[in-house]
């Protein structure tokens, strides 16, 4: 059986080895209100770098880590906020633009000071290439752990449970629980080789499946009886503040709820639009059924992401019409 397998060069991988090897202070970072790739990269970049190099390794993701993945080893230990003058080399993993990192003049002020980047992703617009000293990409990888997956194969590093089990829940993450359609058969080829590494699954289900509190689910309640769907047959509704706050659920808990709005046979996309405070609104765009690119219109209103999942966050207010929700 021969699988398609997509590819980190054997280049690419030892050019990362060596600027890892000459580097002693690193800081991994990844994007602001991380998912579950995110912080998975995180925890397993830090273990590929141990690997290599007795550095010292901080990870940091601006807003902390969301209760759901409080389960993977270290997690404890990811930052909020750093100071800039403890590094010698930064690594961005899992973020479109530097932006992403959500400290991006901090970040422009430790480059001019000639901190080295390396750059690790799959968003398809990352402008990080620009600025990194060496820039790791594939827009094809279905999740940033995949290109980390690849880069520690290519390397040669064990894979115990731990190690297995965050490049696990990358995959399983950025997939909708490999459902998306970038799950290949590179991606399951990758799963399976995990879980005969010792992913903990179990643990994972648990945390990841069967997570879900009574406010989260009365939130999600709402969000799919305020369903709209609009005149370019896109699932659209709507979660304020004042909603979060009457159910005592919070923004964290809307988590995969966009997706649930994808599954009407007759849309082609789904939007949510979560009021975080009042005038900012929050947007989640989803097309995993159709070819309709969202981070196109994610861009149009100053956001981001892939062609079948995209964000923005915006200054107005969201209203109704005859056309469905709007946002103003
Ligand atoms: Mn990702």
């Amino acid at each position: 059986m021969c699988y398609k397998v997509k590819m980190i060069s054997l280049q690419s991988a030892i050019a990362f080895k060596e600027i890892i090897s000459s580097h002693s202070k690193v800081m991994i970072i990844s994007h602001e209100r991380p998912d579950g790739d995110s912080v998975s990269s995180l925890l397993s970049l830090r273990e590929l770098i141990c690997s290599i190099n007795s550095a010292e390794v901080t990870l940091v993701s601006s807003n902390g880590v969301p209760k759901a993945f409080r389960f993977l080893p270290g997690a404890q230990n990811i930052l909020s906020d750093f100071l800039c003058g403890d590094f010698d080399l930064v690594v961005t993993v899992d973020c479109g633009d530097l932006r992403r990192t959500g400290f991006a003049g901090r970040i422009s002020k430790m480059l001019d000071n000639k901190v080295a980047l390396v750059n690790v992703d799959h968003h398809p617009k990352n402008d990080l290439h620009k600025l990194s000293t060496l820039n790791i990409f594939d827009s094809s990888a279905a999740s940033a752990t995949e290109i980390i997956y690849q880069l520690i194969n290519k390397l040669k590093v064990q894979i115990n449970p731990n190690l297995a089990t965050m490049l696990y829940t990358g995959l399983f993450t950025d997939t909708g629980s490999f459902q998306h359609p970038v799950t290949t058969s590179g991606v399951l080829k990758a799963a399976s080789e995990l879980l005969a590494s010792g992913a903990k699954f179990k643990e994972l289900r648990q945390n990841l499946t069967y997570n879900k509190s009574l406010p989260m689910l009365k939130l999600w309640g709402l969000v799919l009886e305020r369903i709209k769907i609009n005149k370019y047959n896109f699932a659209v509704s709507v979660v304020t503040k004042e909603d979060m706050e009457k159910i005592g659920a919070n923004e964290d808990d809307l988590a995969g709820v966009v997706n649930l709005l994808e599954s009407i046979p007759e849309c082609c996309a789904a939007m949510l639009l979560v009021e975080v405070e009042p005038n900012v609104i929050r947007g989640s765009l989803r097309s995993n059924k159709s070819k309709i690119d969202v981070s196109g219109i994610a861009k149009l209103l100053d956001g981001g992401g892939h062609p079948r999942a995209a964000g923005f966050t915006y200054n107005g207010y969201v209203k109704m019409d005859k056309d469905g929700w709007k946002v103003l």
